[in-house]
């Protein structure tokens, strides 16, 4: 793989749920060696530490929504991030609750319209994460990253979306945990989703191998956000929301091998690691591995990429 200027960003974010302890998941991710593995690959490595969210009024604990203005202000402070970072290299955001992505990919998309591409979003993920402030029914605003980037409306005193991410160059990969409402808005919309049951239909490679046909034919920047519940709990056990039926280690690893061939990947999140809540420091390792499979290892090369 052609090397390239990874940039890691500490997005220690927190409060996009109730139960604590995303926060960790930065120095969880440094510590199972995510900046050595890249570079072993070949890449250049540059860590930009953790960030903070920009200065808020303290949320009172009142109120339908669990931390609003904090998950507005680092909404602010991702984005700026992401954009600036997409001018030097690929960012890696290391979580951080999945409430980091409300910032990143608006601020990648931000990024694209600049460059004059189209930005698409790879979803790996148990959930939707597509509701507005209004829909959620937990009011954890880590269920609202898709809403918010598409445009969705309700999203009060946080940063105006100006360039909301089209809905057909989504794709939700790994679906078993979607909520009503959330079931109705995509119903309605034009979002591509892959639910566990198509998975095991079809297999994994073939939905992944269509989307990225379609983002290669556009000429399109990717992003991709990697929710740990995305994995079976049984090999990713530090996450908060645990669904079982999740993806298995070979699932995890050919979807990352597929994206590094297509080398379409411009942006990647690394969410919802819960360092609290692992064993040993497996998830936080698997993270590692997985990313060194979406940045280059592999075992052999392989000629072609036809799945679908
Ligand atoms: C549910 C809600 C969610 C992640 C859980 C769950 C949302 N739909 N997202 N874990 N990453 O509360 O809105
Ligand atoms: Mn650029
Ligand atoms: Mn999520
Ligand atoms: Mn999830």
């Amino acid at each position: 793989m052609t090397p390239n200027d990874c940039i890691l960003i500490g997005a220690p974010v927190d409060s996009g749920k109730r139960r604590a302890g995303c926060l960790m998941g930065p120095d969880a991710l440094r510590t199972a060696g995510l900046a050595e593995a890249l570079r072993e690959l070949g890449h250049r490595v540059e860590d930009l530490g953790n960030l903070s969210p920009e200065p808020y009024s303290p949320d009172t604990e009142e109120g339908r929504l669990f931390r609003p203005n904090e998950t507005a202000a680092w909404t602010a402070r991702l984005r700026d991030a992401a954009e600036a970072a997409m001018e030097r290299g690929l960012p890696i955001f290391l979580g951080g609750d999945h409430a980091l992505s409300l910032g990143s990919v608006a601020g990648v998309a931000r990024h694209a319209a600049r460059i004059r591409r189209p930005q698409f979003v790879l979803w790996l993920d148990a959930h939707s994460d597509f509701h507005t402030p209004q829909t959620s029914g937990s009011g954890n605003l880590h269920g609202t990253p898709l809403g918010y980037v598409t445009g969705r409306s309700g999203f009060d005193g946080f940063a105006e979306i100006t360039r909301p991410v089209p809905q057909e160059n989504i794709c939700l990969l790994g679906l078993r945990s979607v909520d009503e409402a959330e079931r109705a808005a995509l119903e309605e919309s034009r979002i591509r989703r892959h639910d566990m049951r198509e998975i095991d239909e079809r297999g994994v490679a073939r939905p992944l191998a269509e989307f990225l046909e379609h983002v290669a034919a556009q000429n399109g920047m990717l992003h991709v956000s990697l929710d740990v519940d995305f994995l079976d709990p049984a090999i990713a056990p530090a996450v908060g929301t645990t669904v079982p039926g999740g993806a298995t280690m070979r699932e995890g690893h050919l979807v990352m091998e597929m994206i590094c061939d297509s080398r379409l990947m411009t942006s990647l999140d690394l969410v919802e690691l819960n360092p609290f809540l692992d064993e040993r420091g497996r998830t936080a390792h698997l993270l590692v591995e997985l990313t060194a499979s979406a940045m280059g290892r592999r075992v052999f090369d392989r000629p072609t990429r036809a799945y679908a």
